[in-house]
């Protein structure tokens, strides 16, 4: 369904005639009140419960951690010596406290990486913890975290690389595909509820005839844990980005075709902007490291908060899933610069993201479902912080669109607009207009596809009336939050991602404010 821009539907001369007309309307119109109005239809695909829960956890704190943090490397050999894992200070509390601390309600170990060390004590290896020095042999890293993300009520992830560097039966088909399987039974059934299995199609450059059972790989771990969404390059329950900069394409569809998809084979563009045709369900995750490799080594700093938050924009602000890794150091811990950063990143979107300057705002909208009065879909929902209250226009209307009344001219940087996606993934176009001075609507910025969460960033605008227009969709909008704020620390660099066509050039500069204590600490 494709929607012509309309002009505003009332030229206003005097500013109160808005609320006064919005008032009227809202007395005179024929309300069906008395009547429950029937709900708008989900359109197709729809998320599982998995993916549900998965998206309305944002973000989630990956733990890179093994042999590789003793020995400097990032693709470890699979002939390190278990000797070298020897974290004397390791504390998963740490851990999974930081994570909580800086917002992220889940944390995802590798309890396998390429090299075969695992960190529990698998069954069916010798390379493991129980080789090691730490804890006399007696140590299992997974069930250490496990229990301290259960005290700390954090959801628990678990990556256990396919690609095995020291495992004897690595190459031969049937056996070691039997042999992963069982080291994931192991971790889907000794450490209690598991909500994300992390894997990928990685293999040695000699193994070409390896060949990874996926789908029976899927079945065990959902058999297992109905509860665990599966990422890989392909879903089924969650794709990767098609990058490991956490970066989404600035139109990014949960919508996506998986059957034109491949583990280890998937192009980088279908995995960014997913497909408005697409028959399947499949939202995508950014993975990225706040370090420049995954794995912890002296050398190497983190990126700064700023940066971060920049990240976030493009990721969390883009209908995606921010995974960022913090790898623990070699003595076990998350590294004190580590944990500034993210404390900075936190202060950070608090500051902005506290104050949604929408929320004592008049609001309006081009139409209602049910009417204008006393409507369960009424525009006001869109200030309720939920994806199950929402905005509804009615049925069959050549306008979709939401007008905010200030009253006083506020200053702003940042659109936020969610949808309720249990109902599905709708927008495909829409922009943010606002009244100035000479009573004409000019746009402020443009965007395609909302999805569970969207932010739009653009150089501050100062405006007492707003409306946000959908222009094209693929049913009938609903829309769940809309948020404006304002951001005085981003530095607006590659504002084309996400403008489309408005007159903005590429060196545009958000306006710092004068919060010196916050900037000081990033
Ligand atoms: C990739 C691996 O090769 C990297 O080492 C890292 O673990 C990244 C998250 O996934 O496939």
């Amino acid at each position: 369904m494709t929607k012509e821009r309309k002009l505003p539907i009332y030229k206003l001369t005097v500013p109160s005639t808005l609320t006064t007309l919005l008032i009227l309307i809202s007395l005179t119109s024929t309300s069906s009140s008395q009547q429950k109005t029937r709900p708008p239809l989900p359109i197709l695909p729809l998320p599982s419960s998995r993916q549900l829960s998965w998206q309305l956890s944002n973000m989630a704190l990956f733990l890179h951690f093994g042999p590789n943090t003793f020995t400097g490397s990032e693709w470890g050999s699979g002939h390190a010596d278990p000797s070298v894992f020897n974290p004397t200070r390791l504390n998963a509390s740490q851990w999974v406290s930081v994570a909580k601390e800086a917002g992220f309600s889940r944390v995802l170990i590798t309890a396998k990486h390429h090299d075969g060390f695992c960190l529990w004590p698998s069954e069916y290896t010798n390379y493991s913890v129980k080789s090691s020095p730490w804890r006399d042999g007696n140590g299992d890293v997974v069930g250490e975290l496990a229990k301290s993300a259960r005290e700390f009520g954090v959801q628990l992830g678990i990556y256990l690389s396919p690609w095995d560097r020291h495992e004897k039966t690595f190459g031969l088909t049937k056996e070691y595909n039997e042999y992963y399987l069982g080291q994931m039974t192991e971790l889907l059934t000794w450490y209690g509820t598991i909500k994300e299995v992390f894997l990928d199609g990685a293999k040695g450059e000699r193994e070409k005839d390896m060949e990874y059972f996926f789908n029976c790989w899927f079945d065990v771990i959902h058999q297992l844990q109905p509860g665990a969404a599966i990422f890989s390059d392909a879903g089924p329950d969650i794709r990767w980005i098609g990058d490991e900069a956490g970066v989404a394409g600035s139109t990014c569809w949960s919508l996506f075709n998986r059957s034109a998809a491949k583990i280890g084979g998937t192009d980088p563009l279908y995995l960014r902007g997913g497909d408005p045709r697409g028959h399947d369900w499949v939202p995508a995750e950014c993975d990225v490291s706040i370090r420049p490799g995954w794995f912890w080594h002296a050398s190497e700093v983190p990126k700064s908060a700023l940066t971060l938050l920049d990240i976030y924009y493009k990721s969390v602000g883009r209908n995606c899933l921010l995974l960022l890794n913090v790898p623990p150091n070699s003595s076990g811990l998350i590294s004190m610069e580590d944990i500034q950063v993210l404390q900075g990143f936190k202060e950070l979107r608090n500051s902005i993201f506290s104050n949604n300057l929408a929320r004592n705002a008049l609001l309006h909208a081009s139409s209602t479902r049910g009417g204008d009065y006393d409507s369960e879909y009424d525009s006001f929902n869109v200030i309720h912080n939920s994806i199950y209250t929402y905005w509804a226009p009615e049925e069959d209307q050549s306008d979709w669109v939401i007008y905010i009344d200030f009253e006083e001219p506020v200053t702003f940087n940042v659109l936020q607009v969610q949808e309720p996606i249990h109902l599905g993934q709708r927008v495909f176009q829409f922009h943010l207009d606002m009244l100035n001075e000479s009573e004409e609507w000019k746009k402020v910025i443009d965007g395609t596809t909302v999805g569970y969460q969207r932010l739009l960033q653009f150089p501050s605008v100062k405006s007492k009336y707003l409306r946000l227009v959908i222009d094209k969709s693929r049913a009938d909008p609903l829309i769940s939050y809309l948020g404006l704020f304002m951001d005085p620390f981003s530095i607006l660099r590659n504002i084309s991602d996400t403008s489309l066509g408005s007159n903005r050039t590429s060196s545009q500069v958000i306006q710092r404010t004068n919060n010196s204590s916050l900037i000081a600490a990033i």
